[in-house]
């Protein structure tokens, strides 16, 4: 295989781990835990797993003989920068553990699991991979692991193999799958460990004891690299107005993380918008006051960025789209098996009477999007809508008619990206290297430990690493009762932009300035090699999150 300059001298990188894990480790436990919510229900489904003490590790414990571990290990969900780095922590820990030790690398996701589709994961293999972007090494699949079915099938290729832990690096969604495994692997006394370790390049699987999930320090920097260049090109020319959307499902956090490394004029967060109530045309009407207002000094150009997922959050489309969720959940088949230029009316004539006349308004292309196929896991497929381009249409009609009314002066003339794809496989960050390496290497003591339904958990992460603290925490801890497919079912609480918190302040104490002025920073590419206050930065948002 052919390799690039910076792939050949990154892959002599060695990540740095906590220094509580370069010895023999001491495990603290502490008091039990509750779930975030609901927890009388969660307790009632989990309940072997439910209520085990937080976890935390030492340095100073006492060395002892580990015997060989078989140990697989799954990717879940979209690929997110550093995933490679996880598999080759948890290997080394078990090596470490045991030289004899083996780790299996499941095929395309949990899927591979079920349909028995693995590889043996071998030290040339990983070496091949490590501190490289991408899930490659095994490939990632969105399959949702649910049904006993699944579970038994798994335990086919778990015996074979004599496997003793699974890992499951996926985000929220893929985590709930790990903890349902794990209490069905314990209620069927198997002796089965699973560990769950976060990931996701959108951030919103985190809490007290997750600070982040790996894969949004290095997508975001890589965004934010390319929005700055745009920034630049965008006031070298000023003729255009760059309409960005960014990837992140539900949360906001990229599009905010990428406002503060670049200071756009504007960066709607979707949290804010449902918290106001806001309507589609209010944000059409903020975008567009703030076109009118650089045009009034002169300025024809700008940047604005939307978070992928903002359509769910403007309240009247969230109705829409929960009605219509509810709707396909129990009426999928009749609605697929409808012609095609059919399908619109026949929604329409389904639908409650106020989301019916929202679902008629909508621009053809956006709601057909709403009624497409949902992902496995009940989603609609938010990046398959184009948001940046429904509103730039909109500002467009809205500054027509204000020129009518002689409300505004100047000329528009948008441009659309959509960047997501181009941040998951980025080469991992220095941040992220460390962070998933100790995030793998953690896995493997807490398997050492005997735990089960344990996610692997890093803190201090603002710190420099050897001063990270790793852990575990009980998945049932981060979890509630929401309305999934049509039913009520227990899930990881996803970790929404919150207006109190600092990364959100920090950003509206800002916007006006930014919006009038072109306030824009360049934060140009990621650097791996270099003074430390270039290449090890986390992102704004821990920064701000973890200030003292
Ligand atoms: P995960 O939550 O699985 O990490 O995926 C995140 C994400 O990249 C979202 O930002 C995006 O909406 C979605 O995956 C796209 O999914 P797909 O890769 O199936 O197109």
């Amino acid at each position: 295989m052919t390799k690039s300059a910076l792939q050949i001298a990154r892959a002599a990188y060695q990540p740095k781990l906590p220094k509580a894990l370069l010895g023999a480790v001491k495990v603290k436990e502490g008091e039990p835990t509750q779930s975030v919510a609901d927890q009388e229900a969660i307790k009632q489904l989990f309940p072997n797993t439910y209520g085990m003490p937080l976890i935390q590790f030492e340095e100073g414990g006492v060395a002892t003989e580990f015997p060989a571990i078989n140990v697989g290990v799954i990717l879940s969900g979209g690929q997110a920068p550093g995933g490679h780095n996880v598999i080759s922590g948890l290997f080394d820990g078990i090596k470490k553990l045991n030289k004899d030790s083996k780790l299996f690398g499941f095929i395309l996701g949990p899927g591979g699991l079920v349909d028995h589709n693995y590889i043996e994961l071998t030290s040339d293999i990983i070496d091949e991979y490590r501190n490289t972007g991408g899930f490659d090494i095994i490939g990632s699949g969105r399959t949702k692991l649910e049904k006993v079915e699944q579970f038994e099938k798994g335990l086919e290729i778990i015996r074979e193999l004599g496997i003793k832990a699974l890992v499951i690096i996926g985000g929220d969604d893929s985590n709930t799958n790990a903890c349902v495994l794990a209490e069905y692997y314990a209620a069927k006394n198997y002796g089965v460990q699973v560990i769950g370790c976060p990931k996701t390049i959108d951030g919103d699987l985190k809490n007290e004891m997750i600070e982040t999930s790996f894969g949004f320090d290095t997508a975001c920097k890589t965004y934010s690299e390319v929005i700055g260049n745009i920034e630049r090109d965008c006031n070298s020319a000023r003729k255009y107005w760059h309409f960005i959307k960014l990837m992140g499902r539900s949360a906001s956090h990229i599009a905010l993380e990428c406002a503060l490394q670049t200071q756009p004029n504007v960066c709607i967060v979707s949290e804010e918008v449902e918290a106001k109530d806001m309507s589609l045309d209010d944000v059409v009407t903020y975008i567009a006051q703030v076109v009118a207002d650089r045009a009034a000094a002169g300025n024809n150009f700008g940047t604005v960025l939307i978070p992928e997922g903002l359509i769910e959050f403007i309240p009247a489309m969230k109705r829409l789209i929960a009605e219509l969720n509810d709707f396909l959940a129990h009426n999928g088949e009749e609605f697929n098996a409808i012609e095609r230029n059919k399908q619109r009316e026949y929604i329409i004539n389904h639908l409650s009477a106020e989301n019916a006349a929202i679902y008629a308004s909508l621009p053809e292309g956006v709601a057909r999007q709403l009624s497409l196929d949902r992902d496995p896991h009940g989603n609609v497929q938010v990046s398959l809508i184009e948001t940046e381009k429904l509103l730039s249409e909109m500002v467009a009609t809205k500054l027509a008619a204000w020129k009518k009314e002689g409300k505004y002066v100047g000329k528009f003339a948008p441009q659309h990206h959509f960047f997501g794809y181009e941040g998951r496989c980025a080469a991992p960050s220095n941040f992220d290297a460390d962070y998933c390496y100790s995030l793998g290497y953690t896995a493997s003591v807490l398997i050492a430990n005997g735990k089960t339904g344990y996610m692997s958990s890093v803190r201090n992460t603002t710190a420099p690493a050897a001063e990270w603290i790793a852990g575990g925490v009980p998945i049932t801890m981060m979890m509630n009762m929401e309305r999934r497919h049509g039913e009520m079912k227990p899930v990881i609480q996803k970790a929404l932009v919150k207006l109190d918190g600092a990364p959100f302040k920090k950003f509206a104490a800002n916007r006006e300035t930014w919006a009038k002025e072109t306030a824009y920073v360049y934060p140009g590419p990621i650097q791996y090699f270099g003074p430390s206050e270039v290449c090890d930065e986390p992102t704004k948002t821990l920064q701000l999150e973890q200030a003292k």
